[in-house]
């Protein structure tokens, strides 16, 4: 019989053996996670928050370019299904590794354990979060930093690399708000109690009606994030929005920013005092602690584009040696105003791909679909829709359905590629609010290149336009141009950044506004292109990509189990 150590010694051998066997294409980064419900207080307030092995944030995905990322994932919420979407990740070879429940895959049940894998192949900063009904702004997302591989360098220099994810916080719990949000009459889940800066916010306990015993201001899960920095240093800080509303700035008291990188993508360095950033997006910027030392200073973010009632998050830049719980001796900024466009639009157009690492955009295109915004009513519930046609996901998933030849279960007819521009008024409270439901799906040819244009319209409130980030999953597309008004098929188009355009997978629409985006249909699979406000996408504002699924290879069956694929009872293709 062999003992426990040798057993050890056997089992790190065979690891060793395997990380060598796949050192040429990259290393295994493998986690184990549970995922369950705990009480936490991350803006002082206790509640309910779905945590990754006990923390939210989750735990950091740190890998180099290349490397295999295997997560294995329990799902411990007792009743509640999970999915885990890997965002700005491709998925080349292995689009049932997506983690969109509906299109890439089935739920994962409680109590079930689901082994994700996938290379991730370029270097640069995504983001990971659940993908299934609403538990995202419950807590359930985190960072994935993708390293160049050794030897190689980034365009810019820096002395330490940090991150900080953004979020906004409610306390209502998920199954609250999406309840209301499907009701007649409806409830809308209204404005954020908070904003946090890497996972701790500051609600205020002393607000007029608040349980006694459950908001505990001197809790030190919600002390502020501290930010230390070293005299005379400058720091990659990465910051990530995951909002489930609010599109943000953030800034630092006196301190510049030069924004380097954005979703994986080298940016043309450009200075901002702050940075807006839109839920889905992510961003580097160079920070240099050249101030006065002596001193903190606060960082602070802001709800821009919604004229909200939530107070602004605050974290603490620290000057080491000061003591990183000293606050700052001034009164923090606010921020800009909310309903400043330009501004936003401003930094929209600033940014572009850098010299040296510009990814050439295909000059023309195949495809135009213009996608109209808008809020309506069907049947009495509020909804979101495009061309208005309103999403809702079949019990199948797409990926499932399609490889499968399983034309029943979603609807055959494709949407349309875009509305009435003739007679569509964007800037008025449409007389007809009426749309209708959907599941049918965009078919595009394999390879082709396809220009999106968002088109913002009013709201159905009188002179009210929402920004939206749409985020793309499969690709990084060309941002090739943003615009006020309605986007005019035949001069806008003349006004494309064909030369340096950056590539994303989540851009903004502003009110009242266009932007144009491309792509090539290049990667085998089924993609969700939706906007990543959580309760705009549960309302119906998304649409779903096929491109290329008879080169799409056998899907695993991990992702199956749910709607027509229940029990395996369909034949192989
Ligand atoms: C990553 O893999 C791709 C495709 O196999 C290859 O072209 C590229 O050179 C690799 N990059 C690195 C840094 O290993
Ligand atoms: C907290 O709320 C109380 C009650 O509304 C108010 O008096 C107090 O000024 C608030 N504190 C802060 C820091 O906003
Ligand atoms: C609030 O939290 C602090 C620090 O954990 C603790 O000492 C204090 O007893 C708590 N107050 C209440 C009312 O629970
Ligand atoms: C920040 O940039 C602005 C505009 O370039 C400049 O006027 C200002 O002095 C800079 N501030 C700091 C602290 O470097
Ligand atoms: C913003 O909301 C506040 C109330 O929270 C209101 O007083 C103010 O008029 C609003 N501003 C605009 C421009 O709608
Ligand atoms: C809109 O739909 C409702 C049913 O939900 C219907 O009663 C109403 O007539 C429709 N309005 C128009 C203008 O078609
Ligand atoms: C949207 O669809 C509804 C229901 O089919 C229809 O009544 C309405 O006229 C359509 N609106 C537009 C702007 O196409
Ligand atoms: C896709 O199209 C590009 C540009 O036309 C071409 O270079 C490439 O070979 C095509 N790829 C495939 C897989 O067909
Ligand atoms: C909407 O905006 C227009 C133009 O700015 C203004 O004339 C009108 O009074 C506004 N209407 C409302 C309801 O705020
Ligand atoms: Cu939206």
């Amino acid at each position: 019989m062999m003992r426990r150590g040798d057993q050890l010694l056997l089992g790190f051998l065979f690891c060793l053996f395997l990380s060598l066997a796949f050192a040429e294409g990259g290393k295994i980064r493998h986690y184990r996670w549970e995922v369950k419900y705990e009480y936490k207080s991350p803006d002082c307030y206790k509640k309910l928050v779905i945590s990754i092995n006990g923390r939210t944030p989750g735990p950091t995905i740190e890998a180099e370019q290349n490397d295999t990322v295997v997560v294995e994932l329990k799902n411990s919420l007792l009743t509640e299904n999970v999915a885990i979407h890997w965002h700005g990740i491709r998925q080349i070879g292995t689009p049932w590794f997506d983690g969109t429940e509906g299109v890439t895959q089935c739920p994962i049940l409680p109590g079930d354990t689901f082994v994700y894998k996938f290379v991730v192949d370029r270097p640069g900063t995504y983001l990971y979060h659940a993908h299934y009904g609403m538990p995202r702004e419950a807590g359930l997302y985190g960072l994935i930093r993708v390293a160049l591989p050794p030897g190689v360098s980034e365009p810019f220099s820096y002395d330490y690399d940090r991150s900080i994810i953004l979020n906004d916080w409610y306390h209502k719990s998920t199954y609250e708000q999406a309840t209301g949000l499907s009701s007649i009459p409806f409830g809308w889940v209204g404005e954020p109690q908070s904003l946090l800066i890497h996972g701790k916010g500051s609600f205020n306990c002393s607000t007029p009606g608040i349980q006694s015993g459950l908001c505990n201001a001197t809790n030190p899960e919600c002390s502020p994030y501290v930010l230390t920095v070293v005299p005379g240093k400058t720091y990659r800080l990465r910051i990530a929005s995951l909002t489930a509303l609010s599109a943000l700035s953030f800034q630092i008291e006196g301190h510049n920013m030069t924004v380097v990188e954005t979703d994986g993508h080298y940016v043309e360095p450009f200075v901002v005092k702050n940075l807006f950033i839109y839920s889905g997006e992510t961003y580097s910027v160079l920070i240099t602690a050249d101030q006065d030392p002596s001193r903190n200073y606060w960082a602070v973010t802001n709800v821009v584009s919604r004229n909200s009632t939530t107070p602004n998050g605050l974290a603490i830049f620290n000057y080491y040696p000061n003591h990183p719980k000293r606050s700052p001796p001034t009164v923090p900024p606010a921020g800009p105003v909310w309903n400043d466009v330009d501004s936003r639009l401003a930094q929209s157009l600033a940014i572009r791909a850098r010299q040296g690492y510009i990814h050439p955009p295909p000059q023309t295109s195949d495809r135009v679909i213009v996608m109209l915004n808008t809020q309506n009513r069907i049947n009495g519930h509020v909804r979101w829709s495009v061309n208005n046609v309103s999403f809702n996901l079949p019990h199948t998933p797409y990926l499932i359905a399609l490889k499968h030849k399983l034309g029943h279960v979603f609807d055959q007819t494709p949407p349309p590629d875009g509305y009435d521009f003739v007679n569509y008024d964007i800037f008025i409270q449409q007389p007809n609010v009426n749309a209708t439901f959907s599941n049918s799906i965009y078919r595009l040819a394999f390879n082709s290149t396809v220009d999106i244009i968002l088109q913002n319209a009013n709201t159905m409130n009188p002179n009210n336009s929402e920004t939206h980030p749409w985020h793309l999953h499969g690709h990084d597309f060309w941002v090739m141009g943003h615009g006020e008004g309605k986007f005019d098929m035949y001069s806008d188009p003349q006004k494309y950044n064909l030369v340096d355009p950056i590539m994303k997978n989540t851009v903004a629409v502003q009110p009242y506004g266009w932007t144009a985006m491309r792509f090539r249909a290049d990667n085998p699979g089924v993609w969700a292109f939706h906007c990543h406000i959580e309760s705009h996408f549960y309302m119906g504002m998304g649409v779903v990509f096929e491109e290329g699924i008879d080169k799409v290879g056998e899907l695993p069956t991990s992702i199956m189990g749910c709607g027509d694929t229940r029990g395996g009872t369909f034949h192989k293709p």
